[in-house]
């Protein structure tokens, strides 16, 4: 197929009652999303749904009992509503510009045929993930845990496109366009700037997500992959590369996905921070993906709960479980290494002592001993950013 038409697929969903879970709840848990609708985009299954246009969809917890994501049930987020629904996959193509030697235009042939093909399995997480546990409530959509999933990405080394255009010696900067775009011409549309020095290998121009072409709504044909870092810098629909020597700060991305540039990386709500910084490396975490908070089990049945772990790339170490409401820990059992930007899949097996709610926690340590605070040390910040704290669920046992 060499055209891709997802305007049939019509993204337009009518008469969605969206019911907001956001107030609900007083515990300091990202709230499960039970109430907000699910609904099926193209190439997806029913996520939970925020808004349709742009659409704005959530991984159920479910979904991360396993170590990698599948595409149908990968989240999906875009900040503007224009989002191109015909790509023509003979002339697309990829602009190298700015402070290089000589401008490239790469068609996706180009790029599977004239660069070396490699592989990365990395976390993709919103900055915003969890957010919903932050008390005060802060500013952005709720997302509860489901705004992450892990996948096996294909595609080319930024560093060899670079190369090709050759840089010149004051380039610095690097901007990356998408070709969504927003509704009023004013907007900027969806740029994220990075230094060069934050470059390395790993970073690469996707077009496949595990063995398939990237679904329209994560960024079909083209996308950027940064493993190790939050996923705001991911440009989808990747269609500009622009080499400069300044930042360029009239861009979206100035605003949103910083955080407080001080120590705690926190602020008190009534007094914003007046110095902020992006928000670049994850910091280590772990979900729960079975039991679910809708879990009812029989009080003779083993439990294996199952989640997953993971930060920037150093590496998880442990995952250590509590059934007892955080007064005891036990380490769990970690699946063989996916690579270190991948989800560490953990088990734990445990039989339930008595009848009724229980709870059970999910603690990450990774390999330079930074470990997940309890979701009351969690410090505030007003974008609701970073959100790590140790993940608990409550199933039921009858
Ligand atoms: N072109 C484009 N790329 C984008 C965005 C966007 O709005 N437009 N959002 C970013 C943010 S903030 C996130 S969390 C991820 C979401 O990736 P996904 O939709 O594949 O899950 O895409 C990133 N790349
Ligand atoms: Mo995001």
């Amino acid at each position: 197929m060499q055209r891709r038409d997802f305007f049939k697929m019509s993204l337009a969903v009518s008469a969605v009652a969206l019911s907001s879970s956001a107030s609900a709840g007083v515990t300091t848990q990202p709230i499960d999303n039970r109430k907000v609708s699910r609904i099926a985009f193209p190439e997806k299954k029913p996520l939970i749904t925020y808004s349709d246009r742009p659409p704005l969809l959530e991984t159920p917890r479910e979904v991360f009992s396993k170590a990698i994501t599948p595409n149908d049930e990968f989240f999906v987020r875009w900040h503007l509503p224009e989002i191109p629904t015909y790509i023509d996959t003979e002339t697309y193509t990829l602009h190298i510009n700015g402070l290089v030697d000589k401008e490239i235009h790469l068609t996706l042939k180009d790029l599977k045929e004239n660069f070396e093909q490699v592989e990365v399995t990395a976390v993709l997480q919103c900055g915003g993930n969890s957010r919903s546990a932050f008390k005060p409530q802060a500013g952005g959509i709720q997302w509860g845990s489901g705004a992450m999933g892990c996948a096996k990405w294909k595609g080319v080394r930024l560093r060899d496109i670079l190369n090709r255009a050759g840089l010149q010696k004051e380039a610095h900067w690097i901007g990356f366009n998408g070709k969504d775009n927003a509704a009023y011409y004013e907007s900027p549309s969806f740029i994220r700037e990075l230094e060069i020095s934050e470059l390395d290998d790993h970073v690469i121009v996707a077009y496949e997500m595990n063995g398939e072409d990237l679904p329209y709504l994560n960024g079909f044909p083209l996308r950027l992959v940064i493993p190790g870092y939050y996923s705001d810098s991911w440009v989808k629909m990747l269609s500009n590369v622009t080499v400069t020597k300044e930042y360029k700060n009239l861009f979206f991305m100035d605003v949103a996905y910083r955080v407080p540039d001080n120590d705690c990386e926190c602020e008190d709500p009534n007094d914003k921070a007046k110095v902020t910084k992006p928000i670049t490396h994850m910091n280590v975490k772990s979900v729960i993906g079975y039991p679910t908070n809708e879990t009812v089990v029989h009080h003779n049945s083993h439990v294996v709960v199952r989640g997953v772990a993971w930060d920037d790339g150093h590496g998880i170490k442990d995952v250590f479980i509590s059934t007892d409401e955080g007064k005891t820990w036990e380490a769990s059992v970690l699946d063989v290494d996916a690579g270190r930007y991948a989800y560490k899949a953990f088990r734990f097996s445990f039989k339930p002592t008595k009848y009724g709610k229980t709870t059970v926690m999910a603690k990450a340590v990774n390999r330079l001993g930074q470990e997940q605070p309890l979701a009351k040390d969690i410090q505030w910040n007003h974008g609701g950013y970073k959100y790590n704290g140790i993940d608990t669920v409550t199933f039921e046992v009858v």
